[in-house]
């Protein structure tokens, strides 16, 4: 921590330099997708191992990794030690990542489906050529571009490597003028990203992972962090045994494996996290405890429409209250403290089931200066039916008491997928936005990024209106009214909420009449309803990239080739924009030439170059959005618009390579390339406020040491949000609350885990968690199938009352990771009225024994 950055970078070259030179580290092989030659530095009578660096592909920790390769083949994946964010570590998925290339049956032709009656059930599909496939994909999209743009869509994914994100974005928002494009993020981040917005008008955490090292309380509030963020809950323990002070607090609705560790567990009723959060806030307020510096300098307050009911249909959107959800107006200290004052905690002891003297010890936590305080959450606070205001809530109590954007001491929305924040965040793949934070609907946005994408002024006016969020292209889907359908790096039809909408009741099968294209690498429940199934190649069988938790970017070099004929997600998308674009012109040049010729020939269907030589190329592109001085037309639209563009710098390609993964803004300083650690603060690994940030931004107001540039007036909102129950509530049809999730051992939707026999062995069936006395009421036990059934639709699986979660009387927990189970039957699809995303996390539920 002593270190200056300068030193931080130069300390990072000199270890670089020895690790390589032990023979412990990769080769950088500057060039080629090659995988490097191991040589010199293949282990002692191994033969011919070559190694390379990567990133796990699992989740959003973003681990670093060591890939050895023998013959073609991978033969061990093992923690990366240069890597700043695990430092050797990994859970044991990481240890298991080879395995998942290899399962018995990985696509390797592309398929074809002659008979649309055959879909949704196994086979069906036929062997086809790759120009067959790919023919027949951009005809399908061709004519319904031709006929009917608003009936086209793409579904994309947080792990879909950045160079293929920005690729595929700028594909559909630029080639094809459709915003009908949004990612599995969307399940996921964006409660988070809605809440980065409405309070610091910037999509980004503070902190960093180091945070965790330095942290004297952590309060984990929804998030199981132990089975989904294992690399950072190791880090958590560490702190913990290292310090015997160091308490954590963990806010939840049922008991998990975070639970088990956690020195005091605070179990709340579903949703009614935003009361206990409202009653510390009101608490500190009421006592004098928060930070008057703290808000005098730095702090606006506001409050937004309230009463704002549920998005059970689609005309929720389009109706009055669905259009006024982001609405907020300024408010003063003394309303917001107004606002604040039902909350008592008595009123939360009510709503929550927490006892009023715990939370008053939390808040009192809070209100001790001389103890740091980490927040840290996921999906419980996301998937929520109110996960922005949720979001908002935690912030709320960190700002008011000083604890945003200093070591250790702050509020971090932790990420899911390894890329959510790389690519669907950053490179834009949302229906509403362009890469780098910029949005479709602000006309200088706009104009920005036609100037990086060579189009002509104007030409983004067309997609000016956000396109289908998921939840809406899916169920347009349901209804008929999507005819094309791109899905990559996802497999929607097991992931999705309320599957019974789309994929039938009971017996029934549902009919998908959309010609659906699925891009994967292995056979899903997805690929039974595709038209045509292109084979992908998967992780490092080509090179890639991914944007983790912490606002790092690391890349994986290319290890291997691909099995059979699968190829680059990249390359599909280049031939398929090829086909779509052919004598169409942008500007009255060749459409793909404008936006892809510089890195791929469609004469030749190849790249031009590398993979790394391709990678670089997009990047340096990409790279421009964040660095407006490489662009005089950008400069002169981020001059003239105040964008302030370069606050999320991003360095040349090849320093990722170098430095095991660099966290962003990466700031060129007299010719060095130095990471930032903490944002908004002043220090060593910290974006700070030096000659060249004073120069931009100009003399900063900062106060404490921190200083709020991106923010409206420099200036993050305290938004008062009430509370407001969850969109339903147990009754006697259906008396639980069912929650659903992840445990350690399976990816998702199982699709790859479920091929690594250490895994499959480990985890073999997805059980649901019942408390004993509800299983004694309702006259089951152990190992017994029942029912379970919403207001959306049913699913059978067997019950444990010793399994990964002790759930309270009244709650249900099912992971999603078994297809054979398809819990997603079950769950609602109400989203977040800001966010849209759904809330998978509270549906109400009846179990019946079978
Ligand atoms: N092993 C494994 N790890 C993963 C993944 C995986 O598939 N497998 N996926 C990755 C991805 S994409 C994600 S998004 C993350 C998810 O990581 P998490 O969010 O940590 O995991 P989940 O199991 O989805 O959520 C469980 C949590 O939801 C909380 N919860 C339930 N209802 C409420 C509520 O009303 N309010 C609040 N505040 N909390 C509530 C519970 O208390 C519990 O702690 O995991 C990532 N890591
Ligand atoms: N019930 C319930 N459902 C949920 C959630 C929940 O908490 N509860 N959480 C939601 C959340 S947060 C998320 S992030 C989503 C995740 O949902 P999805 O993203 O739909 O699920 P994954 O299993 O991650 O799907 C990724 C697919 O990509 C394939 N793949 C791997 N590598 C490649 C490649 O290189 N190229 C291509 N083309 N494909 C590849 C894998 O085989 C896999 O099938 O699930 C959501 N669904
Ligand atoms: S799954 Fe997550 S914690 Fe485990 S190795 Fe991969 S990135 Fe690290
Ligand atoms: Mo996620």
């Amino acid at each position: 921590m002593e270190l200056t950055r300068r030193k931080f970078v130069k300390t990072t070259a000199v270890a670089l330099a020895s690790a390589a030179a032990a023979g412990t580290m990769a080769t950088m092989a500057g060039c080629a997708g090659e995988p490097a030659k191991g040589g010199a530095q293949a282990p002692a009578g191994q033969g011919d191992v070559t190694r390379t660096v990567g990133v796990c592909r699992f989740c959003g920790c973003g681990c670093g990794v060591i890939v050895e390769a023998r013959d073609g083949r991978l033969v061990s994946v093992t923690g990366d030690p240069e890597n700043g964010s695990n430092r050797g570590l990994n859970c044991v998925k990481g240890y298991y990542l080879a395995s998942a290339l290899y399962g018995d049956d990985r696509l390797t032709t592309p398929l074809v489906r002659d008979d649309k009656a055959t879909k949704g059930a196994p086979g069906g599909l036929r062997e086809a050529t790759w120009d067959e496939a790919l023919d027949l994909v951009a005809s399908k999209l061709r004519e319904t571009w031709k006929a009917d743009k608003s009936r086209l869509a793409f579904w994309g994914s947080g792990q879909q490597p950045i160079v293929e994100g920005y690729c595929t974005a700028k594909f559909w928002k630029a080639g094809l003028l459709s915003n009908n494009i949004d990612p599995n993020a969307r399940l996921c981040m964006a409660s988070a990203v809605v809440g980065f917005m409405n309070v610091f008008q910037t999509d980004e955490p503070a902190g960093c992972y180091a945070d965790i090292d330095e942290a004297d309380v952590f309060v984990t509030w929804g998030a199981n962090m132990a089975e989904a963020h294992p690399m950072l809950y190791s880090r958590l323990t560490a702190r913990k045994l290292a310090d015997d002070r160091v308490r954590h607090y963990d806010l939840t609705t049922l008991r998990t494996r975070t639970s088990a560790s956690a020195d005091k567990v605070l179990m709340f009723k579903p949703g009614a996290d935003i009361a206990i959060a409202n009653a510390i806030a009101s608490y500190l307020v009421e006592n004098n405890l928060y930070d008057k510096a703290f808000v005098a300098d730095h702090l606006q307050f506001k409050q937004g429409t309230e009463n704002i009911g549920n998005a059970f249909e689609d005309g929720y959107d389009a109706s009055e209250t669905g259009q006024s959800v982001d609405a907020v107006t300024s408010i003063t200290f003394e309303e917001y403290a107004a606002r604040l004052a039902p909350y008592t905690l008595e009123y939360a002891e009510e709503v929550s089931g927490v006892p009023a003297a715990d939370i008053q010890e939390l808040a009192e936590v809070f209100a001790d200066k001389s103890r740091k305080v980490l927040s840290l959450w996921t999906m419980g606070v996301n998937q929520h039916n109110r996960g922005t205001w949720m979001n908002h809530c935690i912030y709320n109590i960190h700002l008011l008491t000083g604890r945003y954007a200093r070591p250790g001491d702050g509020a971090f929305s932790l990420t899911g997928q390894p890329t959510a924040c790389g690519t669907a965040r950053e490179v834009g793949t949302f229906s509403h936005r362009l890469p780098a934070d910029l949005l479709v609907a602000q006309e200088p946005h706009r104009r920005y990024t036609e100037a990086i994408w060579s189009l002509p002024e104007g030409y983004l006016d067309a997609i000016a209106k956000p396109g289908f969020h998921t939840v809406k292209m899916f169920r347009e889907l349901s209804k008929g009214n999507i005819d094309f359908l791109w899905s990559a790096h996802n497999n929607w039809a097991v992931s999705l909420p309320n599957l019974t909408r789309f994929l039938g009741r009971g017996d029934k099968r549902g009919v998908i009449d959309a010609f659906i294209c699925v891009s994967e690498v292995y056979p899903t429940l997805s690929t039974q309803y595709a038209d045509v199934v292109l084979p992908a190649a998967m992780w490092v069988e080509r090179e890639g990239q991914f944007g983790n938790g912490e606002r790092r970017t690391a890349v994986f070099e290319k290890a291997v080739d691909p099995p059979g004929d699968a190829r680059w997600d990249l390359w599909m998308l280049m031939e398929v924009a090829k086909r779509v674009l052919a004598g169409e012109q942008i500007g009255g040049k060749d459409a793909f030439d404008v936006l892809f010729g510089a890195w791929y020939d469609p004469e030749a269907g190849a790249f031009r170059g590398t993979d790394r030589e391709v990678s670089r190329a997009i990047w340096e592109e990409y790279r421009t959005f964040s660095n407006p001085a490489l662009n005089e037309a950008a400069a002169a639209i981020n001059e003239s618009a105040g964008l302030k563009m370069e606050a999320k710098q991003l360095a040349p390609y090849d320093l990722y390579i170098d430095n095991h993964g660099l966290t962003w803004p990466v700031r060129e300083v007299d010719g060095e390339w130095l990471p930032t650690l903490w944002r908004f603060c002043d220090g060593p690994q910290a974006d700070g406020f030096d000659e060249q940030g004073v120069e931009r931004y100009g003399e900063h107001d900062r106060a404490g040491g921190v200083s709020f540039y991106k923010s409206a007036g420099k200036r993050p909102s305290v938004v008062f949000r009430p509370w407001e129950p969850p969109a339903e509530i147990p009754d006697d049809e259906y008396p639980f609350y069912l929650c659903t999730g992840r445990l350690l051992e399976h990816w998702h939707t199982g699709s790859m885990t479920r091929r690594i026999a250490e895994l499959d062995r480990a985890l073999p069936e997805a059980l649901l968690d019942v408390n004993p006395a509800d299983c004694e009421r309702l006259g089951v036990k152990d190992g017994d199938r029942v029912r379970v059934t919403s207001r959306y639709g049913s699913c059978d699986i067997t019950v444990s009352t010793t399994g990964r979660t002790a759930p309270p009387e009244g709650i249900v927990f099912a992971p999603f990771f078994a297809e054979e189970t398809l819990i997603n039957l079950v769950v609602q699809d109400v989203y977040c009225p800001l966010s849209k995303e759904p809330d998978y996390k509270k549906t109400t539920v009846s179990i019946e024994k079978i």
